[in-house]
This record gives structure tokens, sequence and C-alpha cells, in this order.
């Protein structure tokens, strides 16, 4: 299994967070993926492959040109030690942007559109690691530690070649994704996560937002309660992924977050280590062509056990 990875992630470290005017360490650290990449290396799971550059294009489907050109120019006026929370573009106090984010994001881009090339090329599965993550990030609006959003790009231009769902089983509903394929029918967005009532980004995510126009029927949302565990989440991943089978996509793109893991900071489910290896096999069992983009996950002492356990489940023939 290709592994699509560029160092170049750490050019992005938020550092803190405002809470309650206060700062608070934050929890999408560079660690995140060096982390990962060295438990993938030390268990000898997948090669390693670097990102190609992808020119703007594919990028300017899914984000306004206002919007990217934003993002760069704010990045470069920034100092090496600068953080600063936008004022506009931005809709929360979660995500800021330093010197290198804008690099870092595009970098992510690149790296999940490297993955989709592969899977054009033929592989059957492949897993870009994506930082920083993408699901929260809509057409000209950051948030949720997310600027870009590295899935809904890939959708989008996969979506030239067949039909795509997108599989969002981050702990935290998609709601950038959810946004940009809202009222579209060749894009499947199916997301299991927290209840929105009492977790970020409570805006969204509820059942009833099921898609409109020609787009309706073809955004599904799976809320549930906090304090879920393997058992029952495996029942709705089955009928998430029974959604997806319905559908017929050409390819699979998977919003995979690790923040649904039961030591999660941020989290609020009870899912376990070996359960990881369980729902990659599950996925895999589509036989889809698909492609795992990483999204959030913030247990950084556990992330490499995690993403071994997954990337197992994600091999089995
Ligand atoms: C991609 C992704 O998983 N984004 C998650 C965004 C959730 N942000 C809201 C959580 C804010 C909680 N701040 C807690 C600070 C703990 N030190
Ligand atoms: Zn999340």
């Amino acid at each position: 299994m290709k592994i699509i990875y560029s160092s170049d992630h750490k050019l992005h470290d938020p550092e803190w967070e405002k809470a309650h005017e206060k700062r608070v360490a934050h929890v999408e650290r560079p660690e995140r993926l060096i982390t990962i990449v060295r438990a993938l290396k030390e268990k000898n799971i997948g090669r390693l492959v670097s990102p190609t550059r992808f020119p703007f294009p594919a990028l300017y489907k899914v984000h306004s040109k206002e919007y990217v050109a934003f993002l760069r120019k704010t990045c470069a006026s920034l100092g090496e030690k600068d953080l600063v929370y936008p004022y506009t573009h931005s809709f929360d106090t979660y995500t800021p942007l330093r010197k290198g984010t804008y690099k870092a994001a595009k970098v992510a881009v690149d790296c999940a559109l490297t993955g989709a090339e592969f899977l054009l090329n033929g592989e059957s599965v492949v897993y870009s690691l994506c930082r920083p993550p993408g699901h929260h990030a809509s057409w000209d609006m950051m948030g949720g530690y997310c600027y870009f959003n590295n899935a809904a790009v890939v959708a989008d231009y996969l979506s030239t070649f067949g039909d795509v769902a997108i599989l969002d089983i981050d702990f935290h509903h998609g709601n950038g994704t959810q946004d940009i394929f809202y009222r579209r029918k060749d894009v499947l967005y199916v997301s299991i996560h927290a209840d929105p009532k009492v977790r970020f980004p409570y805006t969204t995510g509820f059942s009833s937002e099921s898609g409109s126009g020609e787009g309706a029927g073809f955004t599904k949302n799976y809320p549930l309660p906090l304090g879920i565990g393997d058992t029952q989440y495996r029942d709705v991943l089955v009928r998430a992924l029974k959604d997806v089978t319905v559908f017929q996509p050409s390819y699979l793109i998977v919003s995979a977050g690790f923040d649904t893991f039961q030591n999660d900071p941020i989290g609020g489910f009870t899912l376990t280590i070996p359960f990881y290896e369980t729902i990659a096999r599950d996925i895999t069992a589509l036989r889809i062509p698909t492609l795992i983009v990483q999204e959030g996950g913030y247990a950084v002492n556990d992330l490499g056990k995690i993403a071994v356990s997954f990337s197992k489940g994600l091999m089995i023939k």
C-alpha cells in the first residue's frame, strides 16, 4: 500500500488556541503525523511516497480564488513567531494562521491528489497522510483546524472520472465537505460523528440534513451519543457502508479521523485500538478503489498504534 507523506506538514504548528480568552495548548500538532509515520516505518507497513505538486485548478473547484489568495497573502505577511486568528474567512477561534500554514495546507491537498492519481492508475487502496486536516473547511472559510478541504478537492477531481462516495468517520461532523457537495448527486457524503448538540461543529450533522435540489438524498448523517463503543459503532458503520454500496461509486474517499478513540483528548467515543483494523476491513471489503485521507485524531501517545491497526485492515486482500 502506498502512503503519501511530506514532512512539509511541520511548517504548520498552531501551538495554542483561544478558549474563553485564555491560551490553551493546541492539539493539532506536527507530532501527530510524526508519530504515525514512525510507527508505520517500525512495523514495515506500506511504502512512503512523496506528493507531486499539482496545479491550482483542482483547488479552485472547491475554494474561491479570493480565499486561497487571502490565505497565501496573510501567511506571507507573518513573521516566524506570529500566530493570528483572522477576522474574515474563519468561523471559530481554534484555527490560527502561522507563516507556514498556507504551504503546509497546499502540500496536504497535493498529498490527497497524488493518492487519487494512484487510484486512477489502478491502485486499490492508498493512504494520504494529510495535515492540516480538511473536512471542516468550506468554499471560503477555515475552521475546526482545517484550511483547505483535502477530501473535497480530491472527491471533486475524481468525480470527473466517475461517481464518488465520501465516508467520513472522524469524530466530528465534516460540515465543510457536506456544504461543498450538498446540492450534488454525483458525490455522496455519508458521515458518522458525535451528536452536534453536544460537540463541535454544533450547527450541522443532524440526521435531518440529507441534501437539497438535485442532491436531495445524497447526504447522510449518523449522529451518535457520547460514550459509544466498538459494537454500537460497528452497527452504524455497516449501515453507512450499505449506503455507499447502494450508490455504487467508482471511487471511495474515507475522511479518516482517529478522534473516535477512547483516550482522545477532545473526543468522547470509546473505540479501542484493535477495532480500527475491523473498520478498515469493513471498508476494503466493499472492493471499491479507496483513498484514505487523514483528518483528526489527537491522542498522540496512541496514534501510531491506531494507524498501524487501521493500516493492517486496509492491506487484507
Ligand atoms: C479535524 C478535527 O478533528 N477538527 C476538530 C475541531 C474541534 N475543535 C473544537 C474543540 C475545541 C476544544 N478545545 C479543547 C482544548 C483542549 N486542550
Ligand atoms: Zn475531528
